[in-house]
């Protein structure tokens, strides 16, 4: 594939995951929510439903004490009945109160006329000898049936839709109480497997889901009684629907943006190579130049040239952002070419006045590999009159990494008076061996060493060293970024000549370094 088909492709890809990504992201938390909240109002239901039961178990308790205290043998004196149906109207859970023989409630709370109740005989004991039965029959009420718990002589008639007597949202929700000892179900309501109620184990609570259904268990702290809830799942859907609707409109506006985004700068890294070559059409290119000082008089004795590019809008473009795509599009010995134009026209006649001075242009590394390039460069030294050593080239260590394809271009150069520096020293990967076999004249120390001068930084170890290779292969050294008298004071102690930084001058426009070298330099400057 091509460099731009391959461009467009990712860049789709792009769009596509930036639009799909908060969407998918928004329909997860969606679900999550869902789930979260739905296993939160079910566990709530059931909880009510065990409240419920634990209260009337208290109460159930609290009433066969009082009976038991107040019980002085005869089975049914006129004081334990009239106790008895006090109880029964205090008691908000408890239907009727009876006292129990052979299975038989024969008197209770319902008054004489009520006659003897038979309950026939207990399902089931638990609860330290309480005796319950699950389905009571009453004359009175023949078609509901009662839950019916017995201790110490005395039984508590239960309605039974009272312990589940919870208010849902929905009315598919089941609810029920159950004995923890066997499993038997007290009350009831809705689908209930009584399977699901193994799988609470030991633990006091637990949620589940049973296909379509969302099941939460839990079991009392104090009674022998646990309480379920199970709401089914198309109450999750439901919820993750609402909450969809409202997620998936912003995650789709959040991806959209996103979207634009990646197709905005996508279309401007495209479109890079073209407004480059528009650019040098409409000539929006110009010079800075940031001067190089002598360490030890502080005079200026060189500047480097800086291509500078500005927008027809006034926006700067940085070179370390457009340098790489015109080196990528082919576009940079264009650029280059430029660079010495206008060079050329803005130094013009300038070393006849400073014969000690140099100028450093920077060229690529197709600029080096390419035998034209020294022409041109030789084209500048006619133009502005310079001498021997009054031009200098710096290239970067990725030109100098196949000597042999820097050679003819440095040879050249070097035998017509052009000094030729190493730029950026120490951030590539020219190896001493490949720099022992060119001849070259200056090392320029990359920003980044001398800017960890004195810090603790490890880097800041390196520059020493970097300055012994330098003297090894017979370079002179020129520190760049140097924003501090402490830096320019341990360059200085180090033996290197040479710097540049805002120091001592930021780039400017060549009108203005003349202005400040003819009116003595470093004041005006800075
Ligand atoms: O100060 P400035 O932002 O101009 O420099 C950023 C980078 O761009 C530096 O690494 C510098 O070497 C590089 N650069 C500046 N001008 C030119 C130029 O004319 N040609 C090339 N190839 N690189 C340049
Ligand atoms: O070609 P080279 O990579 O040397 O370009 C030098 C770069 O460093 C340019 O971007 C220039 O503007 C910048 N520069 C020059 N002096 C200083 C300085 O003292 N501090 C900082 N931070 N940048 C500097
Ligand atoms: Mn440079």
């Amino acid at each position: 594939m091509t460099r731009s088909r391959v461009a467009v492709v990712s860049t789709l890809a792009a769009a596509a995951l930036a639009v799909a990504g908060p969407i998918a992201l928004a329909l997860i938390l969606a679900r999550r929510e869902a789930i979260r909240s739905e296993t939160a109002r079910t566990l709530a239901y059931a909880q009510d439903a065990l409240g419920r039961s634990e209260a009337t178990a208290d109460q159930i308790l609290q009433a066969v004490a009082a009976l038991v205290a107040a019980d002085h043998g005869e089975s049914c004196s006129p004081q334990i009945e009239g106790l008895m149906r006090r109880l029964d109207v205090a008691s908000s859970y408890i239907q009727a109160i009876g006292r129990v023989r052979n299975d038989t409630i024969v008197c209770s709370s319902l008054g004489k006329d009520a006659g003897s109740l038979p309950l026939g005989p207990v399902d089931f004991s638990q609860d330290g000898g309480a005796g319950f039965r699950l389905d009571v029959r009453l004359p009175f009420a023949p078609a509901t049936s009662f839950l019916v718990i017995e201790k110490d002589g005395f039984a508590a008639v239960i309605h039974k839709g009272l312990p589940i007597d919870v208010t849902t949202l929905r009315p598919d929700v089941t609810l029920g109480t159950f004995a923890i000892s066997n499993h038997r179900i007290l009350t009831a309501r809705g689908r209930l497997d009584v399977d699901w109620l193994r799988r609470l184990g030991d633990s006091s609570v637990t949620v589940f889901l049973d296909r379509d259904r969302l099941v939460t268990i839990v079991r009392s702290g104090r009674f022998l009684i646990g309480a379920l809830a199970a709401a089914p799942t198309t109450s999750i859907s439901e919820r993750l629907r609402q909450t969809a609707l409202l997620l998936v409109p912003v995650g789709l506006v959040a991806g959209l943006i996103l979207a634009v985004a990646v197709l905005h700068l996508a279309r401007q890294q495209l479109a890079m190579p073209a407004v480059i070559r528009a650019a040098l059409r409409r000539e929006e290119y110009s010079l800075a130049y940031q001067p190089t000082v002598d360490l030890r008089t502080g005079r200026w004795v060189g500047a480097e040239a800086l291509i500078r590019w500005r927008r027809p809008g006034g926006e700067m473009v940085r070179p370390d952002l457009f340098i790489p795509v015109a080196e990528d599009a082919g576009l940079i010995q264009r650029v280059t070419e430029r660079v010495l134009e206008l060079a050329a026209r803005d130094a013009a006649g300038f070393f006849a006045r400073h014969r000690e001075f140099h100028l450093g242009i920077n060229l690529s590394a197709a600029d080096l590999h390419d035998p034209r390039t020294a022409e041109l460069v030789l084209g500048l030294a006619r133009a502005t009159g310079a001498g021997p050593r009054n031009l200098m080239i710096e290239a970067t260590e990725r030109g100098f990494t196949d000597p042999r394809l820097a050679e003819q271009v440095v040879t050249t150069l070097r035998a017509n008076g052009v000094l030729v520096a190493i730029d950026d020293f120490g951030t590539g990967y020219a190896s001493l061996s490949q720099l022992e076999n060119l001849a070259l004249d200056y090392l320029k120390i990359d920003r980044a060493f001398v800017e960890s001068i004195g810090t603790t930084a490890v880097t800041s170890e390196v520059v020493p060293h970097i300055v012994d290779m330098a003297r090894a292969l017979h370079l002179e050294i020129i520190a760049e970024g140097v924003e501090t008298e402490v830096q320019a004071g341990f360059l200085r102690d180090l033996g290197v000549h040479y710097a540049q930084g805002y120091l001592f001058g930021r780039p400017m426009p060549f009108a203005r370094l003349v202005e400040c070298m003819e009116a003595g330099e470093v004041a005006a400057a800075r």
